[in-house]
């Protein structure tokens, strides 16, 4: 566990991308806006798994950009990279042989945006990592979240859709990408002490370097995983991460364009560093592909700060 905290431990700021097809309504469905943050909009508006799939036929990402996000990370001092590779709606945003439901199979895109990202990454040195919904998946009646389309599963529906899905899906994302600098499982829930050991020894037995985060459940991860936005009020003992927001969602919403100014930004990562935590802050690229500007431009300024001010 020290050899992978290594690079972590140094790392301090990250950038966070939640990207998928909740990204095409933007925060809206049927005409009506839909409160609460982007990637929820189909629990939220409780869209049917069937009808929110037909969204995939519309993703057509092509101002994608690998290298312009990589710069972007890079511009602002960030180190590593946590991308969404699937959120809680199920939709594999890399090709994937576990499930059809991804974006090279189900999309007119055809490219594997994770590949490139890859890539990229290799190239500026950045840690590239992923985000990965072990307990939620909207999509899949044998998992957990979805309570309009599918009852609630039973023990045994669950680990199948472990089996079946997850696991294979952990398994695709650590060998076809090369060496994977963490994997950010999200919203445990109901997932057993012995269902989060099995994911996090799988993760360390396909990347003995890979770092599991505080998420995967059951105090099993190599590191603590804060609240959403939340800060502790001082230093903690542990090693630990707050994710957090650049506006009020983590998926791109057209109507949340209130973003932190450089300065708030700059107290937080100042506040978080100096209380011994890391700083994984959130860009919501569009449906088109694109990291909104104004991130950019804030984060960007954060960057100009982090080169006058950090000590080496
Ligand atoms: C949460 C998720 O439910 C949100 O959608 C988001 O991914 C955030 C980072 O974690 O709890």
């Amino acid at each position: 566990k020290e050899q992978r905290m290594g690079w972590w431990r140094e790392a301090k700021f990250g950038m966070f991308i939640h990207w998928g097809l909740y990204a095409i309504p933007a925060g809206k469905w049927k005409g009506r806006a839909i409160p609460g943050i982007g990637e929820w909009i189909m629990k939220r508006a409780q869209i049917p798994a069937g009808e929110y799939a037909m969204l995939a036929r519309e993703f057509n990402p092509v101002a994608f950009d690998a290298k312009a996000w990589v710069d972007a990370a890079v511009n602002a001092g960030m180190k590593y990279i946590v991308i969404t590779a699937k959120h809680h709606d199920g939709f594999a945003m890399y090709r994937s042989k576990a499930s059809d439901y991804n974006i090279t199979h189900a999309s007119p895109f055809r490219r594997d945006p994770m590949k490139e990202l890859a890539e990229q990454c290799a190239k500026a040195g950045l840690k590239l990592c992923f985000y990965y919904s072990q307990t939620q998946d909207w999509y899949e009646k044998d998992a957990v979240g979805n309570d309009w389309d599918f009852p609630e599963p039973s023990d045994e529906d669950f680990q199948s859709y472990l089996d079946r899905k997850v696991k294979p899906q952990l398994q695709e994302l650590l060998t076809g990408y090369g060496p994977i600098g963490l994997i950010w499982f999200d919203t445990p829930r109901s997932i057993t002490e012995a269902q989060s050991r099995e994911l996090a020894d799988f993760v360390h037995k396909l990347q003995p370097d890979c770092i599991v985060n505080g998420r995967v459940g059951n105090g099993l991860g190599d590191y603590l995983c804060l609240g959403d936005n939340e800060t502790p009020a001082t230093a903690l003992a542990a090693d630990w991460e707050t994710c957090a927001t650049l506006n009020h969602t983590w998926g791109y919403k057209t109507d949340d364009q209130s973003w932190k100014s450089p300065e708030t930004l700059i107290r937080l990562l100042s506040d978080i560093v100096g209380k011994g935590g890391t700083y994984l802050l959130n860009v919501g690229p569009t449906a088109e592909g694109v990291i909104p500007q104004p991130s950019v431009n804030v984060l960007s300024e954060v960057g100009e700060w982090l080169k006058v001010n950090a000590e080496a």
